[in-house]
């Protein structure tokens, strides 16, 4: 190959490489913060959640989301956290959006958490009949440790919070629940209600997005 020409190649790969570099330091760069979950040996840690129907700022203001309070009190706009290994794990969701019938009624059983039970404004319950009353939001389910939590839905008459983050001043059911965290490793979750409007079959946008429907829980030793 003529000098020029490898000089060009030499241009062309380094360019590539460069771009190749940059496009992933953007997207990486863009994940949500993980949130730091600690405990003593032996204690629980507390993670708390939000759901929302409607974001209300950005980009996407109009997609529903989840967001996670961190240690210190502050809503982020995240569903990545991280909890010690072997830990009890008490799980809050603060749930502000309205609901619907389930299309699939397997995702109104409460599953994997201790005892098969969640609790909903401090009553237990192990199943929602999401054809009954203000249906069911969105549910947290991690299906590598076969949990599975329904959210109990608010009236869609009532003044629901437009924008995030949500206070308890605004209509909410508060859902409690606990699990077992595994060994270390990273373990994917989600809605499986199909709660994206303007998608279609309401499955795309934030319900294929971590940080709004999807997420993470690392758990480390
Ligand atoms: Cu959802």
């Amino acid at each position: 190959m003529p000098r020029v020409g490898r000089l060009i190649v030499t241009v062309v790969l380094l360019a590539a490489v460069a771009g190749g570099v940059a496009f992933a330091g953007s997207n990486l760069s863009s994940q949500p913060v993980s949130v730091a979950y600690t405990a003593k040996p032996g204690e629980p840690v507390n993670v708390t959640m939000q759901t929302l129907g409607s974001y209300g700022q950005g980009i996407h203001s109009t997609w529903v989301s989840y967001m996670t309070r961190s240690p210190a009190g502050r809503w982020l706009h995240t569903t990545t956290w991280q909890v010690p290994a072997h830990t009890r794990v008490n799980v809050t969701i603060y749930q502000y959006d309205s609901g619907s019938p389930l299309r699939n009624q397997q995702v109104g059983i409460v599953q994997g958490t201790i005892g098969d039970v969640a609790t909903l404004n401090g009553k237990v319950f192990t199943v929602i009949n999401s054809n009954a009353g203000n249906g069911v939001a969105h549910t947290f389910s991690m299906p590598s440790l076969g949990i599975n939590v329904p959210l109990y839905g608010n009236n869609p008459n009532a003044n629901l919070c437009p924008a995030a983050p949500c206070t308890t001043a605004w209509p909410h059911n508060v859902v409690k629940f606990s699990f077992m965290s595994p060994g270390p490793g990273t373990y994917p979750w989600q809605c499986f209600v199909p709660c994206a409007l303007g998608f279609l079959y309401g499955n795309g946008g934030p319900m294929q997005t971590v940080g709004w429907m999807d997420g993470f829980m690392d758990v480390v030793s």
